[in-house]
């Protein structure tokens, strides 16, 4: 029997928009990259951490968030990063703001969890920062599923390959990515695009509003996982 072919993918990945203010330079390039996501007809988006530059921004500032990734019918994935980190009172812990919009899916639960999403059979893992003190974005990663569906897993920090660090925390050592099993690894928090890792496939999206560009991660049985840059 031969394998299972899944269907061609492409989803839209970027991280550290570092919002502040209503207005400024970074709420431009969400609304560039939403724009982007809906002429690209992607199958999903992710911001990788840091889509806030801290917990204290406005109630308008999520609103004009929540207007913005409206505009989509694919589903959103957002992980909570270092500077919009998952404590209470946290910018994405408002579900009277996040509940209206039901594409959204923060990913939250402590320790990491999987969301399925059957709609478009993609799989996603995400462990959210949760502290303010140091801890491994990547540490518990389970075995990706066996339900036929891509395995994205997300990851917020630094990746370390194998060696010390000069960087202090939130390390991501190149055995957990080797190892993980899972199609692709979305990495966030550093501001270039790069890639760090061929096997699976590991790329940083870079900071839009620093790159002005999302990486448009394309993911196919016959051709592999690509990832390329797209201008916003
Ligand atoms: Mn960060």
């Amino acid at each position: 029997m031969s394998k299972h072919v899944r269907k061609r993918k492409r989803i839209l990945h970027s991280s550290d928009f570092h919002l502040d203010q209503p207005g400024d330079k970074a709420c431009a390039s969400l609304k560039a990259l939403v724009k982007l996501a809906v002429e690209e007809e992607v199958d999903m988006m992710m911001i990788v951490g840091d889509l806030f530059d801290h917990n204290r921004v406005s109630d308008k500032l999520i609103k004009f968030v929540i207007d913005q990734l409206q505009c989509l019918k694919a589903p959103v994935v957002i992980l909570p990063g270092n500077h919009d980190c998952l404590v209470p009172g946290c910018a994405l812990g408002k579900d009277e703001f996040w509940s209206k919009c039901p594409n959204v899916r923060i990913i939250k639960n402590s320790g990491g969890e999987i969301v399925d999403f059957s709609e478009v059979g993609i799989s996603v893992w995400g462990r959210p920062i949760d502290t303010f003190e140091d801890m491994k974005p990547m540490e518990g990663i389970p075995a990706p599923g066996n339900n036929g569906y891509w395995q994205i897993a997300l990851a917020h920090g630094y990746y370390v390959g194998n060696g010390a660090s000069m960087f202090p925390s939130y390390h991501i050592t190149e055995e957990e990515i080797t190892k993980s099993g899972w199609d692709y690894i979305a990495l966030g928090h550093v501001v270039t695009f790069s890639c760090v890792c061929s096997k699976p496939v590991a790329y940083y999206c870079g900071a839009a509003p620093f790159t002005g560009m999302a990486a448009m991660v394309e993911l196919s049985d016959e051709t592999g996982v690509q990832v390329s840059q797209y201008e916003l």
